[in-house]
């Protein structure tokens, strides 16, 4: 006869193998997500997207183990509504937030249209894919920039269980330790919070990999899936990398090449390595199979100058423009996808892509279910990843950008692509420019004049659009003098 002592210690195995196994069978079913967002990283500043002068090994092996996108648009020009969106799956326009945050609470009083309203903070009643992954036992972290609202609508109102570094501003002051101060920005103080205790000389960049190291090393001891959103702030302004990278993109140099800003490179450098520190972590832990890494970036990059320097950030060439424009310079992003199980390692889809589609995607690929009726501007890209030939199962792409921006100087527009059309439609004087991106690229040969069917056809399209999502405009300033 078996003891009470026994049997309870037999019941007690009992229970943590079937707590084990339960732990294990969740674990393979829900893979890991990290999903890393640069800031103002252009189309092509990574070498697996043509960049000369950079270097980034760790991003390209990761594009030579998934799948990367050619032709990935970021659903707005600028911060703040990209990560709006990819967070909820609703176009800017629909959420109402359209400028990235403090451009949102006062625009030009002297141009000739009052910037459309926007929001500042992501409603609390917006349900982020972190509050989804989250109720489906995943541990979620989101690991630097923020900016999508004040400290009552951070990360942790919005399902991430931990939030580290993010605040309501766009950039930090300095990307070196204790990372505070004013000036750059206006007089106001930023400061990035919860990495105090590092010391001088450490770099912003390797410290965000640091946390999410420990985010990693903790949800693979407790075996639990985890959600890790790595919202680098670079390569956005201010323009700063670690000495010893800058000197070595100094000796690099060549006026030859397309990309030569050597403090850019660096930082670059420095994003790259992170990814390749992530990678190798869950390497480590034997939990890279079991995950889905995604990296991409929030718009365009950014063709201005920083504050001292007498070069551009980048270019995007050959895509017109960049950072705060409609052009393809502006909205296309790098985007690069690798499955768990390490499927389709090394192909690259041609179809237009939108980072809205990446809700819908990561939910789907992460098994969680839900009752709610998903938003519907994105779509599912599963098809896609995985079958090279099917195309996007929407065949318009919208944007909306009522706003003014400084360098490229842009005037308030919205866009839209259709096949391989793209109308863009400026507010100020209902200009209309239209461009077949299939023979012309880089934007050059405005067909507005010789295709007027096709011209007004989108602008129709563009117009009913923008009535569907409730879109916000511009208003005519009485106080503008010509
Ligand atoms: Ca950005």
């Amino acid at each position: 006869m078996v003891s009470k002592q026994v049997y309870f210690w037999i019941m007690v195995w009992c229970g943590q193998t079937l707590v084990a196994a339960a732990a294990t069978e969740s674990h393979t079913k829900h893979p890991n997500i990290v999903l890393v967002l640069a800031d103002d990283l252009g189309a092509r500043d990574l070498v697996c997207d043509g960049a000369d002068y950079h270097e980034t090994p760790h991003i390209d092996q990761l594009a030579a183990q998934g799948v990367r996108f050619t032709q990935a648009y970021a659903p707005a020009p600028v911060c703040t509504p990209t990560r709006a969106s990819l967070l909820t799956g609703k176009h800017p326009a629909r959420l109402h937030m359209t400028i990235w945050s403090e451009g949102s609470l006062a625009g030009p009083t002297n141009r000739k249209l009052l910037q459309a309203h926007s929001l500042h903070d992501l409603p609390l009643a917006e349900k982020t894919v972190a509050e989804y992954l989250q109720a489906s036992g995943y541990l979620t972290a989101a690991i630097g920039k923020w900016h999508l609202g004040n400290a009552a609508n951070f990360p942790e109102t919005q399902g991430f269980d931990i939030g580290i570094g993010g605040t309501h501003w766009g950039a930090p002051e300095t990307f070196f330790f204790p990372y505070r101060g004013a000036g750059r920005f206006g007089q106001e103080f930023r400061y990035v919070p919860h990495l105090e205790f590092g010391k001088p000389g450490e770099y912003l960049t390797d410290r965000l990999t640091d946390e999410a190291l420990r985010v990693i090393d903790f949800a693979a001891k407790a075996k639990r899936p985890f959600f890790l959103y790595l919202a680098h702030h670079a390569p956005h302004t201010p323009i700063e990398a670690k000495p010893d990278d800058v000197a070595y993109f100094e000796r690099k140099l060549d006026h030859q090449l397309r990309h030569r800003n050597p403090i850019y490179a660096a930082m670059i450098k420095s994003l790259d390595e992170s990814v390749g520190r992530v990678a190798d972590r869950l390497e480590s832990l034997g939990i890279y199979e079991n995950t889905l890494f995604i990296f991409t970036s929030d718009n365009g990059g950014y063709i201005g100058q920083d504050r001292k320097q007498t070069m551009p950030v980048t270019t995007n060439w050959p895509l017109r423009s960049g950072k705060g424009s409609l052009y393809e310079g502006g909205l296309r992003v790098p985007l690069i996808v690798r499955l768990p199980g390490n499927e389709h390692r090394g192909e690259t889809r041609n179809q237009p892509v939108v980072l809205t589609d990446l809700f819908r995607t990561m939910l789907v690929l992460s098994d969680v279910e839900s009752k709610d009726a998903l938003p519907d501007d994105g779509v599912d890209l599963t098809g896609i990843l995985k079958s090279g030939a099917r195309p996007n199962s929407r065949e318009e792409f919208y944007f909306h950008y009522p706003h003014y921006y400084h360098a490229p100087r842009m005037t308030p527009a919205g866009a839209v692509r259709s096949g391989n059309l793209k109308l863009i439609e400026y507010f100020e004087d209902n200009r209309l420019e239209l461009f077949d991106l299939a023979r012309d690229p880089n934007e050059e040969t405005n067909l507005a004049l010789e295709l007027p069917g096709d011209a007004q056809r989108l602008q129709s399209r563009l117009a009913a659009w923008r009535d569907r999502v409730g879109a916000q405009m511009p208003k005519s300033n009485p106080k503008f003098k010509n």
